[in-house]
């Protein structure tokens, strides 16, 4: 609109000059025309009255010349007529001849012809001007025969023509003032109409509508992704940067009108146990991703879908199997789904532990694929899309699959609720393209997990794999440029979104300083006060590299003596799928190799590995990070590893020094821990010996640098952006629908 004032101020600053320069022309063309007309008018009276005034004239008979000239000045427009002889002496005039056009004035200008002679007389013209207007002076010889007798001065009256020139310019001024204004409300009203076509469209475009002009459809995606973009810019201006449970819960409101968000996982964050007194003990379990999906849960509400698979879940649930949590707090539900104990061991222990977990971590265990597991795998996943079904209560809701056990969940949603937003976030790696043909089930798996809006993994490099198995083992169409699968027109997109922890990690509130957590760990273990104590927490798991972390001790120990009887490494190690014969060969192998470095560098009451081989809970699990000195991450495949997260969390006193595993997610963000290859064993250990002999300086500053990491890349940030994807996802699909509605409208019309 300011482009269009500037242009009509400049169109009428324009129309000015122009209208001027023509006014001096047209003024300059009609004062000739009068010129010529009136000249050419004396010189015919001048020649009618040739006769009589040539007879007079050689008769020398004034006062008859003077009745003719009188007569000449009847005509309106002459003014005034005189008849000068030829030697400049005034023969005869009327009344009012002006004094100041004397005859011996213009004899000059009518001799002043080349040669100077009389014969050379001829008419001459001149515009002058008297106190009443200009006039034209004429001044004509009068010939008797070849004998000039002189000349006849006509003074003509060109007010007529100043008023006519006047008019003219008047009209020439109306005209273009006319012209100037209409062409100004043209434009502003042209620019106007556009700018609110313009205006109307954009606004369409960004309340996700379809554009009523088919020439806007090809800037769609410019507008959506440049609105998507101010969103997000004023979102982190307004919320200073920090995600926190209520920028989340704000980020939803804002997003997905506040819309539940329902989590399908196969762990509940909430299990109930059943003790040997019979009382009930409500357990965290240990999963990494219950520690982070669970403070999310909190801040959004919703349902969190899982098995039921605690020894009182049953008792404490309602008859549909839900129940409030957190204890005392009762934020969400979990709804509880049951399992018979051949589907738990066919779709949890066989299809999804010996078979995917396996195929997708590189630490050398063989999966093993059985058809009887596969048809548990698949019967369970549709008995958990039920329960999503009948826990939501819009056909659009947003559901966030978890992990490996649910890969075909969200094909059978997006099968009964078309217009659903699935989020799956695969907590584990993604193999390679070649590793995941062993699968015989992969196209199943592939399609299953494309049925979600959004697919998320930790790192790229996991969004890679699984982008060039699709490529490699589905008819599909990658659109590389977006990281998304397109089947049938419907994107999926697959995205990185390293997963974290809550920040503060809410079990330290209140909780013991690292001081009171040193010297109770340190009484419960019986070390002496000038113990060095490192600690490891895993699952266990024979990914988690928990013999390569003991051989690296061993190591220590054996290449650096003065360490022996002062290091103690305590690992704290939850059973895990101890049902799987891999496991349980595991377990033994661990406490054989605990007991045979024991045995090799332990004296009297020192054993160099303490192996507390139960599950802790996470206020217990705090204490042992914020005691130690070292807390070694060993994974030999991780997708993240959130106990590296927790260990640098934990210690708000910047002491302590983190090794980790350079195949762990974690080892990608976490960048000032000692990052080594766990397969190398004296590395590993050269590591252990640096992050023990570290100063405290350098303790500080590492770990200072990764808790301002950690602070702003939290939970609620990975939960944020997932959702705020799946928002922008959600508004472009509806965009897409309404816009192919409209596609069929119009060709149908
Ligand atoms: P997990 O393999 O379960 O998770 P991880 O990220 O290491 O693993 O987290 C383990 C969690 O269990 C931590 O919160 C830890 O405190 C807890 N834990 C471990 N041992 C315990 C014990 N003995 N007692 C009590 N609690 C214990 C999967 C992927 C990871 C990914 C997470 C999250 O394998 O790569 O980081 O999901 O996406």
């Amino acid at each position: 609109m300011r482009q269009a004032i500037r242009f009509v101020v400049g169109l009428v600053l324009g129309l000015a000059l122009l209208t001027w320069i023509t006014s001096v022309l047209v003024q300059r063309t009609t004062r000739n025309w009068f010129e010529r007309d009136t000249s050419l008018r004396a010189l015919l009276v001048v020649s009618g009255a040739r006769q009589a005034l040539s007879s007079h004239w050689r008769e020398g008979q004034s006062r008859e010349l003077r009745s003719i000239l009188t007569e000449i000045t009847r005509d309106e427009r002459i003014m005034a007529a005189s008849a000068c002889n030829a030697d400049s002496s005034l023969l005869a005039s009327t009344a009012d001849f002006p004094p100041k056009f004397s005859c011996r004035e213009l004899a000059k200008h009518v001799r002043s012809s080349p040669d100077a002679s009389i014969e050379s007389w001829s008419a001459w013209h001149q515009p002058d001007s008297l106190p009443g207007g200009s006039v034209l002076v004429s001044a004509i010889p009068v010939l008797d025969g070849e004998q000039p007798l002189g000349f006849v001065v006509l003074v003509h009256d060109l007010s007529y023509a100043e008023r006519r020139e006047a008019r003219t310019r008047q009209f020439v001024l109306i005209a273009f003032g006319f012209l100037a204004v209409a062409a100004s409300v043209i434009t502003l009203l042209v620019a106007r109409l556009s700018w609110r076509s313009w205006s109307d469209e954009i606004h369409r475009l960004a309340r996700g509508e379809a554009p009523k002009q088919p020439e806007f459809r090809p800037i769609l995606r410019d507008v959506r992704e440049l609105v998507d973009r101010i969103m997000v810019e004023k979102e982190t201006e307004m919320e200073g940067g920090a995600w926190t449970p209520q920028r989340l819960k704000l980020t939803l409101k804002r997003h997905l009108q506040g819309e539940k968000v329902v989590i399908v996982a196969n762990r509940e964050p909430y299990v109930h146990e059943r003790q040997a007194d019979e009382s009930i003990r409500v357990l965290h379990p240990a999963s990494g991703l219950v520690t982070a999906l669970e403070p999310v849960m909190r801040a959004c509400s919703g349902v969190w879908i899982a098995h039921g698979g605690g020894s009182a879940d049953r008792e404490t649930a309602d008859r549909n199997g839900r129940i409030r949590v957190p204890p005392g707090e009762e934020s969400y539900f979990v709804r509880r789904v049951w399992l018979s104990k051949e589907e738990e061991s066919g779709y949890y222990y066989g299809f999804s532990n010996e078979g995917l977990w396996p195929l997708c971590h590189m630490a050398h265990a063989r999966p093993v694929f059985r058809s009887e597991d596969w048809r548990h795998y698949q019967t369970v996943n549709e008995r958990f899309a039920d329960a999503v079904c009948e826990e939501v209560d819009s056909d659009d809701p947003i559901v966030l699959v978890q992990d490996y056990h649910f890969a075909l969940v969200p094909r059978l949603i997006r099968e009964r609720l078309p217009r659903a937003t699935v989020m799956m976030f695969w907590h584990i790696p993604w193999p390679n393209s070649e590793r995941l043909g062993i699968c015989p089930w992969r196209k199943e798996i592939l399609e299953g997990m494309l049925g979600s809006s959004i697919i998320g993994f930790h790192t790229q490099i996991h969004c890679n794999n699984f982008i060039d198995s699709v490529d490699r083992f589905l008819e599909a169409r990658i659109d590389r440029e977006q990281n998304a699968v397109v089947q049938q027109g419907r994107p999926t997109l697959v995205r990185p979104y390293p997963i974290s922890l809550e920040w503060p990690v809410h079990w330290l509130i209140g909780g013991p300083s690292p001081e009171e957590c040193r010297s109770s760990i340190f009484a419960d273990l019986g070390l002496k006060p000038d113990a060095l104590l490192g600690v490891g927490v895993d699952r266990l798991d024979y990914t988690k590299g928990v013999e390569e972390r003991f051989l690296a001790v061993e190591s220590l120990l054996e290449r650096h003596p003065m360490f022996r009887g002062r290091f103690t490494f305590v690992q704290l190690a939850a059973p895990s799928r101890t049902l799987i014969e891999r496991y349980r060969q595991l377990n033994e192998s661990v406490e054989q190799v605990a007991a045979r470095i024991n045995e090799r560098f332990g004296q009297g009451t020192y054993r160099p590995i303490i192996l507390l081989r139960s599950h802790h809970e996470p206020p217990t699990v705090f204490r042992y990070y914020r005691a130690a000195d070292v807390c070694y991450v060993s994974s030999l495949h991780d997708g993240m590893n959130l106990v590296a997260k927790e260990f640098v969390a934990a210690r708000d006193d910047e002491r302590g020094v983190l090794v980790l595993s350079q195949f762990t997610g974690a080892a990608r963000e976490l960048t000032e821990a000692l990052v080594v290859n766990p397969y190398d064993i004296e590395e590993a250990s050269s590591a252990l010996a640096t992050a023990l002999n570290m100063s405290r300086e350098e303790q500080r500053e590492r770990m200072r640098s990764m808790r301002a990491f950690l602070a702003e890349f939290n939970v609620y940030r990975w939960a944020g952006r997932m959702l705020v994807d799946a928002a922008r996802l959600r508004r472009r699909e509806r965009l897409t629908g309404r816009l192919a509605e409209h596609l069929v409208e119009s060709t149908s019309s």
